[in-house]
């Protein structure tokens, strides 16, 4: 049996999901309701972790990452440390369409999406540069890796070991937690002639170091789709998740014949192992329209659904 049309998403992020099921519905492409999914959560900056004016890095500038991948022809268009353009997803797909290029990086990246004419302007907002302040109250700075010997998961950085006190009562509220820093938009859309379309949107981490590239804009890592078998989506720690290709091994074990579920799960195993500290999700789903999820370090991670076996869309809750 067969649920499709399909969009699924990283987090409760349902306008998200939204605008890209209502633009599957009225006979747009899986890769136009892709685009319109994620512009949606660059426009609401959703949970603060996509989209302009949050999440600085430590000079105080707020940097994107996104792509988009064509799971019929594998075209993928990207942008890493995309710098003063909002829409990180449609500079992602300007690099598919108008380049013969995959991954375009830093103020080039910018330059790029200028020229395909997209509006340069400031990333900040009082509430980034609010962000920025702060860090820099408590004694941060650009340079401090110099004075923190030897242990470099200095509360300065975007992997604090444990989170601050003060946000613990916030993240067992909102059980899907981690949104103090980090909740990419990870989609997977499935028209009904199957053709799967995968892509990410994100600004990353929050005081990482100019340059920084996250595993969003990864192909293979922050989303990877093949039509003759699935999508898949991932969010969390980035620079450890990358190392991993999770998107990719996701797809790989659908292939062979794992539900989306158990490949979710078979992808995050060895970066588990080898990273038992990491935070992370993956959702994954096959061509005919079934889809799972796998957590890490999250007591809970919901993700959104629209899909025919639904009236609405749905947040679907894993255990991590
Ligand atoms: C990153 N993976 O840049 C992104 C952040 C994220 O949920 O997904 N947060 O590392």
């Amino acid at each position: 049996e067969t649920f499709l049309p399909l969009v699924v998403n990283t987090w409760p992020f349902t306008n998200a999901t939204q605008a890209a099921w209502a633009a599957l519905q009225s006979g747009a492409s899986a890769e136009d309701s892709l685009v319109i999914g994620c512009s949606t959560c660059e426009t609401e900056q959703c949970d603060g972790s996509v989209g302009y004016g949050s999440n600085p890095d430590e000079r105080g500038e707020t940097t994107l990452d996104a792509m988009i991948m064509d799971g019929d022809t594998f075209a993928v268009g990207a942008v890493g440390d995309l710098r003063r353009v909002k829409n990180a997803i449609g500079v992602a797909r300007a690099v598919m369409r108008y380049s013969d290029h995959t991954l375009l990086v830093g103020e080039s990246a910018g330059r790029f999406a200028v020229e395909m004419g997209f509006k340069e302007e400031s990333l900040a907002t009082n509430h980034s540069r609010e962000m920025y302040k702060q860090w820099r109250k408590n004694n941060c700075q650009p340079n401090y890796r110099q004075h923190v010997t030897p242990d470099p998961r200095h509360n300065c950085g975007p992997y604090t070991p444990v989170p601050p006190k003060s946000l613990w009562h916030y993240q067992r509220k909102h059980h899907d937690v981690d949104r103090w820093n980090h909740d990419t938009i990870g989609m997977v859309v499935i028209d009904t002639s199957m053709r799967v379309w995968a892509g990410t949107s994100t600004n990353g981490m929050n005081h990482k170091v100019p340059g920084r590239v996250g595993d969003s804009p990864v192909m293979g890592a922050g989303s990877y789709a093949d039509s003759s078998v699935g999508g898949a989506a991932a969010t969390g720690d980035g620079d450890i998740m990358m190392r991993f290709l999770p998107s990719f091994r996701a797809v790989i074990e659908m292939e062979y014949g794992a539900s989306p579920t158990e490949a979710a799960q078979k992808a995050m195993a060895p970066i588990i192992k080898h990273y038992p500290q990491f935070s992370g999700a993956l959702v994954a789903v096959n061509r005919t329209g079934h889809y799972g999820a796998y957590c890490h370090g999250f007591s809970k991670f919901g993700y959104s659904v629209a899909s025919p076996a639904f009236e609405k869309v749905t947040v679907v809750y894993v255990d991590c």
